[in-house]
């Protein structure tokens, strides 16, 4: 009888719980640009809510590094950093769709990271040195075709593959994604099933670290997704190649722009995600290589990306490094056939 009414009383406990925890964490997709409808609180004129690891993240630190914007940092963590902070109750009344970065702006937010660095570089606009926006039409509108190529969209990354190389680089991140939740419990993975926006990517993460590294490769959609992903890549890679050759060592004009700080955060995730040695193997691509090498020596690289370091990360890409290493059945079958 007693252990009867104990666990009753634990399932109430329990569904109570959820329901209450659901009515308090209501999430929804929020569209790009600013939100003047949603005030927020702020100290500072610029707040910054971000994550080391995350491309998008990165790509507004970079942008915010080169134009020079001081700003009041609130690093949130994701699940494959340590856990699910972007879905808590006090992130989701910053950003109900639960997605960094979001820039706070005299007390506005800002969505998505093409729109915030778009957003940033207009604020700037006319206030002496590089704004990162080229003062011809023609050049603006080029810089948005590459600005569009690297921006990553939608919930879903295996969609736009073809169109968009951050969706590419979101996929081929999985490798180092699938190491860094072996550190997660999985009771803090749980916690995205029940209240991520996004369910199939809570899902899938879930899946990922229940394979783990040995066992992932073995997931025939979620390589099947990868293969594609790294078939795509290949081919922007190739397109911004020939661009940069007679271009350069920027993708517009003379000057830094928006393009190349959109570019810069997907070559440093090859490299972190231990793609660039695949990807410009031999003298492969050599226009893209020097760009790299270009792109290192920036303020949007050397503060934006250089000053985030994550020690979670650095532990994962090391573990996936040495299980490439030791496995080569392993490494096949991320690379696929090389040509
Ligand atoms: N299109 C959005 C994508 C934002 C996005 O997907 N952010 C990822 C990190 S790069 C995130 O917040 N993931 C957390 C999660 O899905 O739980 C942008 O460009 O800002």
């Amino acid at each position: 009888m007693i252990p009867m009414i104990f666990s009753s009383t634990l399932l109430v406990g329990l569904v109570s719980w959820f329901l209450w925890e659901k009515s308090h964490r209501k999430t929804r997709d929020m569209p790009a640009g600013l939100h003047k409808d949603i005030s927020l609180p702020f100290t500072q004129e610029y707040e910054l809510y971000h994550n080391n690891l995350s491309l998008c993240s990165k790509k507004v630190r970079a942008c915010m590094a080169e134009l020079d914007i001081d700003y009041k940092s609130h690093p949130i963590e994701l699940i494959e950093t340590g856990s699910y902070e972007n879905i808590g109750r006090d992130y989701l009344t910053v950003n109900p769709g639960g997605l960094v970065p979001t820039l706070v702006h005299n007390g506005h937010p800002v969505y998505e990271s093409h729109a915030i660095i778009a957003y940033l570089a207009k604020l700037k606009e006319g206030a002496g040195g590089n704004t990162l926006v080229p003062a011809d039409e023609a050049d603006r509108a080029a810089m948005q075709t590459w600005i569009d190529k690297a921006s990553l969209t939608g919930d879903d990354p295996t969609t736009n593959i073809k169109r968009s190389a951050a969706n590419c680089a979101g996929l081929l991140t999985t490798p180092l994604m699938v190491s860094a939740l072996q550190d997660i419990p999985l009771r803090l993975i749980f916690e995205g099933l029940l209240f991520h926006r996004i369910r199939s990517r809570a899902a899938i993460f879930m899946i990922m670290k229940l394979r783990g590294l040995s066992g992932f490769t073995k997931i025939k959609p979620l390589m099947n997704a990868l293969g594609e992903a790294r078939n795509n890549m290949e081919l922007h890679l190739d397109a911004l190649d020939e661009h940069l050759l007679g271009n350069g060592p920027h993708i517009i004009g003379n000057q830094l722009t928006l393009a190349d700080i959109s570019w810069l955060v997907i070559l440093e995730r090859l490299v972190e995600a231990d793609w660039m040695e695949f990807f410009l193997r031999g003298d492969q691509r050599p226009n893209v290589q020097r760009y790299w090498q270009y792109l290192q020596q920036t303020q949007g690289y050397k503060i934006g990306i250089l000053e985030f370091q994550s020690t979670v990360m650095d532990a994962a890409i090391q573990r996936l490094k040495s299980h490439k290493r030791n496995n080569p059945a392993f490494t096949a079958s991320l690379e696929g056939q090389r040509q």
